[in-house]
């Protein structure tokens, strides 16, 4: 049996482990003394492996390239040099006919690596010119980014997650780290047991809630109002650091002109809480010694007021203090894997990797000479966000989408309009390692290796690189994503070469100051290598903005408060409960990886679930565990009734794992202006009880068959080689193949 040593592909935690190969088959995993795992692991690190085998329990991996001559046309499966050639003449006919921002990419925050990542990047501005980049954290941390950027000049974890045991004092957010980062969620139970406080402000009484000193179960939708109103105690309750506000920031007479109009008692019907409560919670963090932090997730950043709620976390551990000593601050824990790292490599419309601007001259006039080129190449405007993408397609502006390891047609809101987007979008390009409900519907489907079949570098949410090796050589024809770019950037008249992971890892850190002592070597002897971490040293800041220092340009923290606005759909008669999307333990995101493999596919499957609280359950006549319809104004899908007094009254959850309990089909496509994050967390939705279960679940099944086989028959296209005849029932098919 072989070892290889990996870092988990899940979520941000970065956990290390080593996946056990046998005959080129992974057969198990082994927890490694990981820095933020030490030796455990969660469910899916523990069972998340057999995907690369090709199970094919939910869908088939793709192994060969393959085509449509054009759009309606099936699948066929071609040659690598016909593949690329395809694609390059396509794209380089779109730019010359519509300019180069007629095209958009992805980067991905999943398997492929910030290698991978940093030269899909550079492909998008080198080769065709626009900035038109994104990646999901579009639709998850972007508003902490663009949040924090304003407020303390980084968009990043102040701490680390080691360091989370170590508080006086953790403030849970929305964010529920049992479900969505388990070893995150064992620090903070360390913490507890070490003598800090636990507050979490959640509508859902979430299993961190059961910890908890303080619990307070706000309203959906009020993060801005109760945020102000915790500010305002901290104001008026004399916890405020009068040196730190003094020294260390900026704004503070605005900002406390604006939570003025928010003391507890005044805004409790829009939050939900007692008063005296908040002015506990507020207490309680404020005087929390040593330090105290402040985490939060999806909760606060998928609202219309995402931004505006992460500025006013920040500018609350500012002004009381916590923050710029160790084991303090904020911290926005990042969902993926690797999506600190498809930011740090500027898979971002307005930022280079290492988050230098792009409409900054001396930033541009650096890229450009390390990449051989005119500085005019180099597009001066930031360029369109994944969630402009459907008004774009729309209004004609954008030809071309090349999707790098994301499933938008699972996990972008309003997945209907999404669907259509993607089918009437020129030319759609997809680069993924199974066929999902996206590659189905794309131009060209480019096959890659798999985490577990390629090297390098992911960056866990406490801004940690770490080092991944490969397992198994790869199947069938995939390549590698970086060097499918590289292959294509050529073929489109910009010349890259690579010999592997580390050479381009070298040249990325080379170009950003905060990265560059974070080589290989340094890496493979340290373990990890935590940015900023400067050329020559060997140990990076496990704490950012020691002493007040922050990264803006005066070095002063910026504070921000904003007035409250609602939700934009509000429940009303004909949809009276409010829909919240969040997470399954034990699958994750589109669930083309967790859906593969054996143990987790067994835990959990289709429809997913509807969490209610039992009166709503009641006053509909549905049971714990019926099928149910659940429906809005975008669509209606089925759903398992999962009934629990720990949900709030008046608010449904569903988990976004699902295909034919897609959530997505009910959500909509709105989104906070200042990150173009969606509003995923809420909605207005009804419910409805089915009388005929048989009927019921013989549905769902039905549908499920019938999607997947979809897939399946998409992907039996790859089986017909180039050149030999296909055998399917499809006369217009076979006509085309021969
Ligand atoms: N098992 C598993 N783990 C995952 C993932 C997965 O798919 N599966 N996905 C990963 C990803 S991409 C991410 S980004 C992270 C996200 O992890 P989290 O940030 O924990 O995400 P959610 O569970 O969606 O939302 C967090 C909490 O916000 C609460 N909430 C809802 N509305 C409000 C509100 O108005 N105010 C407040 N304060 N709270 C509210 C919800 O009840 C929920 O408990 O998880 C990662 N981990
Ligand atoms: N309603 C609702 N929707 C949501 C959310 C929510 O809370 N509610 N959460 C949002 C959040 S926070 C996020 S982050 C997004 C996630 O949205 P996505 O990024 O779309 O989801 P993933 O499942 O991570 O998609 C990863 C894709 O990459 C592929 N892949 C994996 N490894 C590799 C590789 O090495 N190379 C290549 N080429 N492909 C690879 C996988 O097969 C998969 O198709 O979903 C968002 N959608
Ligand atoms: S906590 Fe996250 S990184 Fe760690 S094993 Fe679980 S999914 Fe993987
Ligand atoms: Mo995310």
């Amino acid at each position: 049996m072989e070892k290889h040593q990996v870092i988990c592909p899940y979520c941000g935690a970065g956990c290390k482990y080593n996946l056990l190969v046998e005959n080129n088959q992974v057969i198990g995993t082994e927890p490694l003394n990981g820095l933020t795992n030490q030796g455990e692991l969660c469910l899916k690190g523990m069972s998340g492996y057999d995907f690369i085998n090709d199970t094919k329990i939910l869908t088939p991996r793709i192994l060969y390239p393959m085509i449509r001559r054009h759009k309606g046309a099936e699948f066929e499966r071609v040659s690598w040099d016909e593949a690329l050639d395809f694609t390059a003449k396509k794209m380089l006919q779109i730019i010359e006919e519509s300019g180069p921002d007629a095209i958009m990419t992805t980067g991905s925050s999943r398997g492929g690596g910030n290698e991978a990542n940093y030269v899909m990047q550079k492909f998008t501005r080198a080769c065709i010119g626009t900035n038109n980049i994104d990646n999901c954290a579009r639709t998850c941390h972007g508003p902490s980014i663009v949040g924090l950027m304003d407020v303390l000049g980084s968009g990043c974890m102040s701490c680390s997650i080691d360091g989370l045991e170590d508080a006086g004092c953790i403030f849970l957010f929305g964010y529920n780290p049992a479900v969505s980062h388990p070893i995150v969620a064992r620090r903070i139970v360390r913490a507890k047991e070490k003598g800090a406080k636990i507050i979490v402000a959640d509508p859902r009484r979430i299993e961190t809630a059961r910890i908890a000193d303080i619990y307070l179960q706000i309203n959906n939708g009020c993060n801005v109002a109760f945020l102000n109103s915790f500010a305002y105690c901290l104001i008026h309750d004399g916890l405020i650091d009068e040196r730190f506000i003094a020294e260390h920031t900026t704004g503070f007479e605005e900002f406390a002109q604006v939570v003025e109009g928010y003391a507890p008692e005044k805004v409790a019907h829009i939050t939900g809480v007692d008063p005296e409560m908040v002015h506990k919670a507020a207490r309680m963090y404020a005087t929390a010694e040593p330090s105290a932090i402040v985490g939060w997730g999806m909760g606060v950043t998928q609202q219309k007021q995402g931004v505006k709620a992460v500025r006013t976390l920040a500018s609350i551990a500012c002004i009381s203090g916590q923050i710029g000593k160790p084991n303090s601050g904020v911290a926005p824990v990042r969902g993926q894997n690797n999506v600190q790292g498809s930011c740090d490599m500027g898979m971002w419309p307005s930022l280079y990797p290492g988050y230098q601007k792009v409409d900054d001259p001396a930033v541009r006039e650096k890229f450009a000479k390390a990449w051989g080129l005119p500085v005019e190449k180099l597009n001066p405007n930031p360029g369109a966000k994944l969630t402009d993408l459907v008004h774009l397609v729309k209004e004609g502006k954008l030809r071309c989408f090349y999707n790098y390891g994301e499933d938008p047609a699972q996990t972008e809101p309003d997945a209907q309009e999404m669907i259509e987007t993607l089918k009437n979008v020129e030319f759609f390009v997809c680069q993924d390692i199974f066929m999902t409900q996206t590659t189905m519907l794309a131009d060209v489907l480019l096959p890659a290796t798999s985490w577990g079949e390629h090297e390098g570098v992911f960056t866990a949410s406490d801004r940690n690189f770490q080092h991944f090796t490969a397992a198994l050589p790869p199947k069938g024809e995939c390549r590698h994503d970086w060097e499918i770019f590289a292959d294509l950037s050529t073929r489109m008249g910009y010349p890259m070469h690579y010999e592997n992971t580390r050479e381009i890892w070298h040249e990325c850190i080379s170009l950003v100051d905060n990265f560059a002592g974070a080589t290989y070597e340094t890496m493979e002897e340290q373990g990890q290598a935590q940015w900023p971490i400067r050329e020559g040293e060997s140990v990076g800041k496990r704490d950012m903005y020691a002493g007040g220092v922050f990264t803006t340009a005066d070095h002063k923290a910026h504070l921000h408060a904003d007035e409250f606005v609602e939700p934009t759909e509000l429940p009303d008669e004909e949809y009276p409960l409010v829909l919240c999307t969040v997470r399954e333990v034990g699958h994750y995101s589109c669930r083309s990886m967790t859906g593969n493999c054996r143990a987790l596919a067994a835990l959990a499957d289709e429809p997913g679930h509807v969490q209610m609280h039992p009166d709503d359950a009641a006053a509909r006549g549905i049971k714990h565990g019926q099928i149910v319809r659940v429906f809005s104004r975008r669509g209606s899908v089925y759903s398992r009734a999962e009934v629990s007094p720990r949900i709030n009254k008046g608010t449904v959850y569903m988990t976004y794992q699902w295909w034919i309990g897609k959530c997505n089909a009910l959500t909509m496509h709105v989104t906070d202006p200042m990150s173009g994050t969606p509003e995923d967390k809420f909605s207005a939705c009804q419910l409805e009880a089915l009388p005929d279960q048989v009927w019921a679940e013989n549905e769902v099944q039905r549908q499920y068959t019938e999607l997947k086989q979809e897939l399946v028959n998409n992907a039996d296209r790859q089986d017909v080689a180039p050149g030999a005849v296909a055998v399917f029932d499809d006369p217009a098919h076979v006509d085309q193949i021969v």
